[in-house]
């Protein structure tokens, strides 16, 4: 397994809409290995394959939080949010792609997602909490939408231009 870089908004991939997994290989399999060590070391509980530069429709995910708890690394091929919840939920997002920002978002509080699983099973679960904040903001991001997209104008372009001056000064370093 290796870490991947993790790209840094603003950048066209992360507004790309991504392609379906057609066929569960090898490769893909090693991917979303390789996704699920960078989501812990980066650290954070989420991760989709556009935000490693791979325009493909595969997440990865772990939102058990408490250290003594044991992880549930979940990988989700092709998800598809098929119920949401008429009850909303506003969390402070942030993202790995947009570090040491956040927000608050609203969203609907449960979800039920459709997905292929790392085995090729056709999975199919309810969601709710921090898992159900986490499953929508990876799968925006299968839809190139970021969560800097529900903000105001202004408050996205001060993130973005924040970003931007990021992006300048590590290409410095
Ligand atoms: O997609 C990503 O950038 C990973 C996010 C997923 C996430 C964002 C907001 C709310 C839930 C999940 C990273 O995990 S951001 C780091 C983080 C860690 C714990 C709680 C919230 C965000
Ligand atoms: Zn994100």
């Amino acid at each position: 397994m290796s870490l991947r870089p993790i790209l840094i908004h603003p950048d066209p991939r992360l507004k790309t809409v991504c392609a379906p997994v057609s066929a569960l290989t090898d490769d893909l399999r090693r991917l979303a290995d390789d996704m699920l060590e960078t989501m812990y070391e980066a650290p954070g509980i989420g991760l989709a394959a556009p935000q490693v530069g791979v325009l493909s429709r595969l997440i990865v995910m772990d939102c058990v939080k408490d250290r003594d708890a044991a992880p549930r690394p979940m990988v989700l091929f092709n998800p598809e949010v098929v119920w949401a919840s008429e009850a909303r939920s506003t969390y402070e997002e942030g993202c790995l792609s947009i570090p040491e920002q956040f927000a608050e978002v609203e969203r609907p509080a449960e979800v039920r997602v459709r997905w292929t699983g790392r085995d090729g099973r056709e999975e199919e679960d309810l969601f709710s909490g921090l898992w159900a904040i986490c499953v929508q903001h990876e799968i925006d991001h299968l839809n190139g939408r970021l969560f800097i997209d529900y903000l105001s104008p202004l408050r996205r372009q001060m993130i973005t231009r924040r970003m931007q001056k990021l992006k300048r000064e590590r290409a410095k370093a």
